[in-house]
Parts: C-alpha cells; structure tokens; sequence
C-alpha cells in the first residue's frame, strides 16, 4: 500500500494573503491591503458560502477576550458548550455558557427564537459588531450551521489544539445562510479497512465543519461485517476479522455504535448505517454456511473485487437473517433511514434481485425506518418514500427519471464527481480510477439540481460524498482524499446555485488549506490551488 506525506506545518500570515486573491463582486480590491479588507476578507471567505454576506465597513470587529461570555437560552446551551469547547483550546480563555452571564458586551449570543421564513429549519443569521456576535436561528441545526461560519471568520490559529496568541477577531456585519438541499452527507467505506471509533470520530468532526448533516456508513462488505448483532454473533466475530490485505479488521459493538451516534448527534449529523445486499456479502456468507444456496461457507475475503457474492434468494433462512439484522440495527439507530445496499449484485440473476427486494422492502419499512439504497434497487419499485441514490457515471439514467416521475426524492452521489476515493491524477499515491480522476474543478462542477436528466431541482433530496475504502488504511488517508474535495461537494448541497464560482471558490479553499493545517488535517496540495 502506498504512503505519502503528511501535510506540513508551516508559518502562515494567511489573512493578508487571501484576502486579496478574492475576486467577484463585492470583493476589496487588491490595490490597498489596508485592515479593513484584511477583516472583511475572512467574511466573504466562507465555504460553503452563505446565502448573503453583508460586511459593515464601520462596524469594526468583535474581539474576543478573557472575559467573553457565552449566552445561550435553554434550548442552545448544547451547541454553545460545543462552540466553547472548539474556541477554548486555541485561546485558553474560559468562556464560560449559560444563560444569566452579565450583558454589559463581549457576548456571544445564541439563541433560538423567530428568524424570517427563509431562514427555515436549518439556518441562521449572524451579526457581529463591537459588543459582540448574535446568533439566531428557529433549531439547534441552525445555530450549529452559523457556529461552523463563526469558526470561519475567527483567525485560522482558532483551529489549533493548542494555545496561540490571537488576537481573535470577528469582522462586523450580517450573514444570513440556509442550506440549498435539506440533506447534505458524507459516506466512509468501513468494510473495506476498518475504522477505528476515533477515527470516524475525527471525520464526523471534519464534515461537521463544512455543514455537512448525514454519515452514511456502509458497515458490511464482502471484506468484512462490522456492526455487533446479537442474533448472529459469528458475523462479527469472524466475518470481522480481516479486511482488504488481510489486516484484522475490528467490528462496533452495539455501546460503540451508540457513543458515535452520539457523538454524530451533538454535531448535529445523523449516522445512516448500511448493510449491503444482496450482493456485496461475502463477510455473512462465510460467518455462516446455512446462508448459502449450497450450504458452503466461502472463505474470508481480502482482494478488492466487486460482484462476485450473494445471499441465496430461495432460501428462507435468508429473510430471517436479515430481518434479524435490520430489526437490530433499526433499534440501535434512531435516524430516519436504513441503507439496504443493493448495488452490483452481479452473482444474482435479475428476477431473483427482484424478488429479494420486494421481501426484503416491506421488512425495512415495518420496521418504521425511510429505505435508502443504491439506485439498482429501483427495479424493484419500492415505494415513493424510499430515497435511492444514484451512483452511475452518466447524467442520464432510466430507472431514476421514472422514480423521481413516480415522486421519489433522489440522492446523487454521480461517481465521476463525488465519489472521494478516485484519484485526482494519474500520480495520486491513493484511490482509484474506474469513474476517472476527479480534480477539485471535476467535483465542484457541476449543478445538482440540474444534473440528472428527468430529475429537476425539486426532486433532489441532496448529495452525498462517499469514501471507499480499498486503499485507505488511516486518517490521514482519509483527509487526503477528502480534502479539499469534501468541501467542494458541500459547497453544492449547501449554497444557493446562484453563489456558484469556481474563481471565487478556488480562492475560498486555499483560505482554508492555514485551517487544515492548524488542525492537523492532512490534504492534497491540488495544483489548481494557489494554496498559500
Ligand atoms: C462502487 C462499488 C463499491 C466500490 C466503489 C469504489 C458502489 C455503489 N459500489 O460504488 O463496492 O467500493 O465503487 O469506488
């Protein structure tokens, strides 16, 4: 497996730099840096970019010190305690939340309450002066949204883990933001190589910054089955045991699974967990040989080839086995959706895939859960609430048009822009390459309400960013694939098609690489970067 560098710790005087290669409208001039633009710039460098930005010219700048508050009513005091524990490290203040805090100035406030309509459910607004930052939103969500964008226009030194010496200011003026598409997701591939609980731990803590709102965890694979379920413990015990190379795997126990659902939960991210079938089950196959048409355990697998596995389609053994597991991971799970897989079952015949879905559909939806799977799952016709997820590499595909006419709401995750595990060029040392390479232009161009023929703008649900991983073996390879394409992908689930620039947003992903780097999180220096 190849390695590659770790990003580089260097010395930064970042906001003067990117200030001035932001271009467009309402944008300083390069002219005259003066300390105006150098404030200003850190508001209109946001990513994904908000709805509107209205920098005050003569606002000043709010500055935090030793002694800012915190504010927040009852029903914001969660995110406040974790916008304090995001700002804490950095500046080694105290900062303290609640709500009786003195309101002579140097507040942060959050508050829920009443925003405009447009604002809706996952929004916010965020004013900022002298005195101090308000936050206001209708939800929990939303606050958490503006909090990302706060975090935004402090000093990249804010990211650090340890203490710097600020000073730590927040340009005045007015955004107000809400999301473009309701569901905004991110998927890591766990089968392939297992990761560790803090691993996707540090990736929930990664999209979380870029506003991104759903973890779509595909949990088993041929390579390995990592959920506990109690029915069926060999699943874990040796259909866990290894993965891609034959490294030892690992599985969740059910306590763990909670404690990332809730760590997801505090994020405000809903974990969807996906077990993949019929195809794609090589893992359960070998746990357990009664699941077989021939009653045959096949061996543990550890290559990287697809299609080659499937649950036995006339055995009834089959549906118990995976109402068990679906009954288990819908009570483990209290999120909307179950992801049931679906793709490439090139070892089941069509008529048999069929019939496998329209028993395993109704199984899922007993179970009170939304069904979400890979788009092949369409030729089932599974009922209008069901959100399938188109994967193809083509901006045409028949069974999605007729689902999104039918009135199913659609996933696109197009693997020639999303999927985070291609390659970005011939020379990268990690990924793949079956949908191309996909540079950081690749993924940010394109419009997902336009996109798919015979499914508009409305008949999107969001877009989600998915993570194989064949060749990832840490998280540092983890960042390096999604970063800098991560943010690109939420830019579009996020920001209103209107915002949508490719100069304006090169510009903005460079401002983030001194970020990144604060935080310790590795990416690729993409050459059509001007990285600072
Ligand atoms: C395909 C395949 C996965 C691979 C991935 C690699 C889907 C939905 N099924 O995507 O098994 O891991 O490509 O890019």
């Amino acid at each position: 497996m190849s390695r590659f560098p770790a990003a580089r710790p260097r010395v930064l005087t970042v906001l003067t730099v990117t200030a001035l290669a932001v271009g467009g409208a309402g944008a300083p001039s390069a002219a005259a840096p003066d300390h105006h633009q150098v404030k200003e710039s850190r508001m209109i460098q946001v990513i994904p970019t908000p709805v509107s930005v209205t920098p005050d010219r003569d606002g000043g700048e709010f500055r935090l010190t030793p002694a800012t508050v915190i504010e927040t009513d009852r029903g914001a005091r969660q995110v406040g305690e974790y916008l304090a524990g995001v700002l804490r490290p950095a500046t080694g203040y105290r900062l303290p939340v609640g709500g009786d805090s003195p309101r002579d100035g140097n507040t942060i406030s959050l508050k829920l309450g009443r925003v405009a309509d447009e604002i809706g459910d996952q929004g916010y607004e965020l004013r900022a002066d002298r005195r101090g930052v308000d936050l206001r939103a209708r939800t929990s969500a939303g606050l958490f949204a503006g909090v990302q964008t706060l975090r935004q226009l402090l000093p990249a030194e804010i990211e650090s883990r340890e203490q710097r010496r600020g000073p730590w200011t927040v340009p005045a003026g007015r955004i107000v933001d809400h999301p473009r598409f309701e569901y905004r997701s991110a998927m890591l591939d766990v089968s392939r190589h297992f990761f560790s609980p803090d691993e996707v731990k540090s990736y929930i803590d990664q999209i979380a910054l870029y506003k991104i709102n759903r973890l779509h965890l595909h949990l088993a694979d041929d390579q390995g089955w990592r959920i506990q379920i109690d029915s069926w413990p060999n699943l874990t015990t040796h259909g866990g045991s290894t993965e891609v190379g034959g490294g030892p795997g690992g599985f969740y126990t059910k306590d763990e699974f909670r404690d990332l659902i809730a760590y997801a939960a505090q994020r405000h991210i809903e974990i969807v967990p996906e077990i993949d079938m019929p195809g794609h089950t090589n893992a359960a196959l070998s746990s357990y040989a009664e699941l077989n048409c021939d009653g045959v355990a096949p061996p543990l697998y550890t290559g990287i080839e697809v299609g080659f596995s499937s649950l036995c389609i006339d055995k009834e053994i089959t549906y118990r086995f995976v109402e068990d597991v679906l009954t288990e991971l819908a009570e483990l799970t209290p999120g909307e959706y179950l992801h049931i897989g679906g793709d490439e079952a090139h070892a089941t015949s069509d008529p048999d895939y069929i019939k496998f879905f329209q028993r395993v559909l109704p199984i899922a939806e007993g179970l009170g859960k939304k069904v979400t799977g890979w788009h092949e799952f369409l030729k089932a016709t599974p009922s209008t609430s069901a959100l399938p997820q188109y994967w193809g590499t083509t901006d045409a595909n028949e069974l999605v048009r007729d689902a999104a006419a039918r009135g199913n709401k659609i996933l696109l995750s197009p693997a020639n822009k999303t999927y985070l595990d291609m390659k970005y060029d011939e020379n990268t040392p990690l990924g793949l390459s079956w949908a191309g390479y996909i540079e950081v232009d690749e993924a940010y161009g394109w419009n997902p309400g336009d996109y798919l023929d015979g499914v508009p703008e409305s008949a999107v649900l969001g877009v989600e960013a998915p993570l194989w991983a064949e060749t990832l073996e840490t998280s540092d390879h983890i960042e390096f694939m999604a970063f800098p394409r991560l943010p690109a992908v939420a830019e579009l689930a996020w920001s209103p098609w209107s915002t949508h620039d490719w100069e304006s947003f090169r510009t903005r992903l460079a401002a983030q690489a001194p970020r990144w780097e604060q935080a310790g999180i590795n990416f690729y220096r993409s050459p059509q970067i001007d990285w600072p």
